[in-house]
C-alpha cells in the first residue's frame, strides 16, 4: 500500500479484518518492518487517541516515531499559493512539506475540515498536498472528509462483538455545541456498508452527509424508528454537510441526546462512540457507563488499526 485515507486503499475489506485479528494476537510479530523506520506525525489538530495509538502501533512494529503539533512550536504554515507573506505565517506549506519528508519514511496527517471553503476541504486540500509533495507515503490520521483509521477500528470492534452475521448498525446525529467535521460520520457509514452491514442513518433534516460515503445506507429522519430492533448505535455530532449551510450548527435539540429509554427500543444494541464525547449531550451517563457500551474496546482497537495500515505501509517501501 503506498498511502491510506480511505477504504478503497486496504483493498478487501474482509481480508483486512482478519489481518486485524492476526495483528492483534501477535502485536510485537513484524518488528523487522520498522527497524531503522522512521514515522513522522504531523497534527494540525488537537487529539489524545490518535496520537498515543498510532505511536504505539509504531513501536509495536519497531519503529522510531516523531511528533510535529504544527500549531505549537513549528512555524505557522501558510496553505494557499499566491498568497504575499507578510502577515503573521512565516513559513509556506509547499517548502514545508518536502523538508518534513526528508527526516523520516512515513508521514500521518491530522487536518481536520476548516469550513471556510467547501470545494477545499472536499478535495483534501492539505493531505492531498503531502501525497503531493513529501515523496514519501502518507496516511490520513483524521483528514478533511475521512477518519479512517477510526473506522477501520470500530469495524474490527463491531467484527468482535456481533451476533448476527449482517447487524443493523445506526449512525445518529446527536447535538453538540461546536461545528463538527463530517469526516466520522462520513467514514462510518462507508466502511459499514463496506462490511456488508445493514446501516440506517438517523438525523434531523438538513443534516444530510455526502452521498459519496452514504450510499447503500438508508436515511431515516424518525430516530426512535431507526433505533428499533438495533444491534450498534454509533453516536455521533457533525455540522451540516449541504449548502447553503454548509459548516453551520442547524440544531442543539437535546431529544436527540442518546439515553436509556432510547437504548430501550434496540435488539440490545451496543453503544459506540469515537471520543471524545461530551456527556448528556451526545450520551447520557448511564448509557456510556453501562455494559453495553464499547467506548473504551473501540479506542483500544485504533492501535491495531494503526498497526495494520503502518504495516501494509511499511511492505510496500520494501516493493
Ligand atoms: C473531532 C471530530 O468530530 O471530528 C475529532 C473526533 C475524533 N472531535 C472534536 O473536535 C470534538
Ligand atoms: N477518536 C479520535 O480520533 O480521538 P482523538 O481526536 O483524541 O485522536
Amino acid at each position: 500500500m503506498r498511502n491510506f485515507t480511505s477504504v478503497h486503499d486496504l483493498g478487501n475489506l474482509q481480508e483486512a479484518l482478519k489481518e486485524a485479528l492476526e495483528v492483534k494476537a501477535n502485536k510485537f510479530g513484524y518488528q523487522h518492518l520498522g527497524k531503522n523506520k522512521t514515522l513522522l506525525m504531523i497534527f494540525f489538530n488537537s487529539s489524545l487517541r490518535t496520537r498515543l495509538s498510532t505511536q504505539k502501533a509504531a513501536m509495536n512494529l519497531g519503529m522510531n516515531v516523531m511528533v510535529l503539533d504544527v500549531n505549537q512550536g513549528a512555524w505557522k504554515l501558510e496553505t494557499e499559493r499566491g498568497v504575499i507573506m507578510d502577515g503573521d505565517k512565516p513559513e509556506h506549506l509547499l517548502e514545508a512539506i518536502p523538508v518534513m519528508g526528508c527526516y523520516c519514511d512515513i508521514i500521518g496527517v491530522r487536518a481536520f475540515a476548516q469550513f471556510e471553503n467547501k470545494a477545499d476541504d472536499y478535495s483534501e486540500k492539505i493531505i492531498n498536498q503531502f501525497i503531493q509533495y513529501s515523496g514519501r507515503p502518507v496516511f490520513s490520521m483524521e483528514a478533511a472528509t475521512g477518519h479512517p483509521l477510526q473506522a477501520f477500528a470500530d469495524m474490527i470492534t463491531i467484527e468482535e462483538h456481533k451476533k448476527k452475521k449482517r447487524p443493523k448498525v445506526v449512525l445518529t446525529w446527536a447535538p453538540h455545541p461546536r461545528a463538527l467535521p463530517q469526516a466520522v460520520p462520513n467514514s462510518f457509514a462507508q466502511w459499514a456498508v463496506a462490511a456488508g452491514y445493514e446501516v440506517v442513518i438517523t438525523h434531523p433534516e438538513g443534516y444530510e452527509l455526502d452521498e459519496q460515503f452514504t450510499n447503500g445506507a438508508t436515511i431515516e429522519y424518525d430516530q426512535a424508528k431507526a433505533f428499533e430492533g438495533a444491534d450498534f448505535i454509533y453516536a455521533k455530532n457533525w455540522a451540516a454537510f449541504a449548502d447553503p449551510n454548509y459548516g453551520k450548527i442547524l440544531s442543539t435539540d437535546r431529544s436527540w441526546t442518546v439515553d436509556e429509554a432510547k437504548m430501550g427500543l434496540t435488539d440490545q444494541a451496543f453503544f459506540m462512540h469515537c471520543l471524545p464525547v461530551r456527556r448528556n449531550m451526545i450520551v447520557t451517563d448511564d448509557v456510556i457507563e453501562s455494559e453495553q457500551s464499547l467506548v473504551i474496546p473501540e479506542a483500544a482497537n485504533r492501535e491495531i488499526s494503526a498497526e495494520v495500515v503502518l504495516k501494509r505501509l511499511l511492505e510496500g517501501l520494501e516493493g
